[in-house]
């Protein structure tokens, strides 16, 4: 890489120190884009990408609640606005112990782009607390869920920004948040997504991030002569996106033979079956309970601790965190015959990682354009309020299958290279984002 590329990246670091993650994200980023850049004069003088990696702004607030047994407790909370160049901010809110600024801004910045692919008019965001509900009760994430919002509505609103559910919040944090956001402001509006069906939320979006990822996967594997149906497929995470993205496989007749949490890993050599599914749901959208569990109570499957990665497959899926999958995790599933690997959660494999599958042939589906299944749907939910109406499951099914047709077609476009078999997803992701991101912000002048 060149000079200037150096001097960007050296600039970034020096701005915003020790912000690993955030790094890793505008390296993978940059890495991809800058010789489109360099190659722009208009863009180097207008410093595009200078601006692009520096957030509208960064709203850090204290959220102090109160405990079961009336002890007085105080989180962090933040709500980084990053782009507003093609819509509203948009993007998720996530409650974990390993929440910081650094990983607030890896996420709102990888919005940005995840948004442009999707072709809806959406800025980008993200958010989130400290806060770990785990081991919450309903009524602790109530009032946990209100006080974040009392502080929170007065950045927020449906043209403004337009927060949803990740990690650790779901269709029950979404409904706590948005009903004292109605009750503060005496007005229903969209201004969340991921809302319950009762309460105004689309129909598939709990499935979207999962099932998207697995239309994407799909794609990914026809555009190169190989059909969907047969192959191993390797999740981890068992949450939102894992769960769901596990069932679109089982129903495109693909074998799913782990599943993990943050404990550890289960193996199920056979694949899993449909009422295996169920139960698994039920344990972890209702019971609250650990993927060891699961394992204890139905034949056939064996909990193991650590990653899934050295268990055989064709397809993986990460589809828990951020650095989930490492270079040597990379390795053993190379060695093992991965096919594909597609990215479920976001940045889930390391820089290294990366580097591996796509110099060893591996089809790539970077999380920017694998899971934007979600956000799409989010869209889709927001129209929905803006026109009130509600779309049927096959409707918005259909509509997010097209969507998710159209990413992969814009990655292949901006991602294949003369003499290559294999489709760059992940270059071809970020250029197309950034062509669409980098034309309005040359268009609206200095802002
Ligand atoms: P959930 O909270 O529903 O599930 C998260 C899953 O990942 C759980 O099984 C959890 O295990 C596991 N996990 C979380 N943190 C860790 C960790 N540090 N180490 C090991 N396992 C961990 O979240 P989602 O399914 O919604 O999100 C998963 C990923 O997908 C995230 O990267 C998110 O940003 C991304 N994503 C989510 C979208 C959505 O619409 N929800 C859209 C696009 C991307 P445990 O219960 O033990 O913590
Ligand atoms: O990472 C993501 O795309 C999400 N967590 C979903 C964001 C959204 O606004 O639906």
């Amino acid at each position: 890489m060149s000079t200037r590329y150096e001097d960007f990246i050296s600039g970034l670091k020096k701005r915003n120190p020790h912000q690993t993650e955030f790094h890793q994200a505008v390296e993978e980023f940059a890495s991809s884009v800058f010789p489109i850049y360099e190659a722009n004069k208009g863009y180097c003088k207008e410093q595009i990408l200078e601006r692009l990696t520096e957030p509208d702004r960064i709203i850090s607030f204290r959220v102090s609640w109160e405990d079961d047994e009336g002890n007085f407790r105080a989180n962090r909370a933040w709500r980084v606005q990053f782009n507003k160049c093609l819509g509203p901010y948009k993007g998720g809110l996530r409650f974990h112990p390993d929440v910081n600024e650094s990983v607030l801004k890896f996420l709102g910045f990888e919005q940005i782009f995840k948004n442009a692919l999707t072709g809806l008019p959406m800025g980008g965001a993200k958010g989130g607390s400290n806060f770990n509900p785990k081991g919450k009760s309903d009524r602790e994430v109530m009032r946990f869920c209100q006080s974040l919002m009392t502080e929170l509505h007065r950045y927020i609103g449906e043209d403004t920004d337009v927060p949803a559910g990740d990690i650790g919040v779901g269709t029950r944090e979404i409904s706590y948040l948005f009903g004292h956001y109605i009750r503060m402001e005496n007005r229903w509006v969209g201004v969340l997504t991921g809302k319950g069906a009762s309460c105004g939320g689309s129909a598939v979006r709990k499935e979207a991030t999962g099932w998207g990822c697995m239309y994407f996967c799909e794609h990914m594997l026809n555009q190169h002569g190989e059909a969907l149906g047969g192959q191993r497929v390797a999740i981890s995470g068992a949450g939102n996106v894992a769960l769901y993205a596990a069932h679109k496989a089982m129903e495109k007749g693909a074998k799913v033979i782990t599943m993990s949490d943050s404990d550890g890993y289960v193996h199920i050599p056979e694949g899993l079956t449909e009422e295996q599914w169920h139960n698994l749901v039920k344990l972890k959208e209702e019971d609250d309970g650990r993927i060891s569990e699961f394992a204890e109570n139905e034949t056939g499957v064996t909990f193991h601790e650590g990653k899934p990665w050295g268990v055989s497959c064709e397809i993986a899926m990460p589809c828990a965190t951020q650095n989930e999958l490492d270079e040597s995790a990379a390795e053993t599933l190379i060695n093992n015959g991965v096919v594909a690997v597609c990215e479920g959660a976001n940045m889930p494999c390391t820089a290294k990682a990366v580097e591996r599958f796509r110099h060893n042939g591996i089809l790539f589906g970077p999380g920017k354009a694998a899971n934007a299944g979600g956000v799409a749907v989010s869209g889709f939910e927001q129209s929905q309020n803006a026109i009130r109406v509600s779309w049927s499951r096959e409707e918005v099914d259909e509509r997010l299958q097209s969507l998710m047709k159209d990413i992969h077609n814009r990655c292949v476009e901006a991602g294949s290279r003369e003499g290559q078999k294999i489709v760059d997803y992940a270059d071809g992701a970020n250029i197309a984002a950034f062509q669409k991101v980098a034309t309005a912000m040359h268009a609206y002048g200095v802002v």
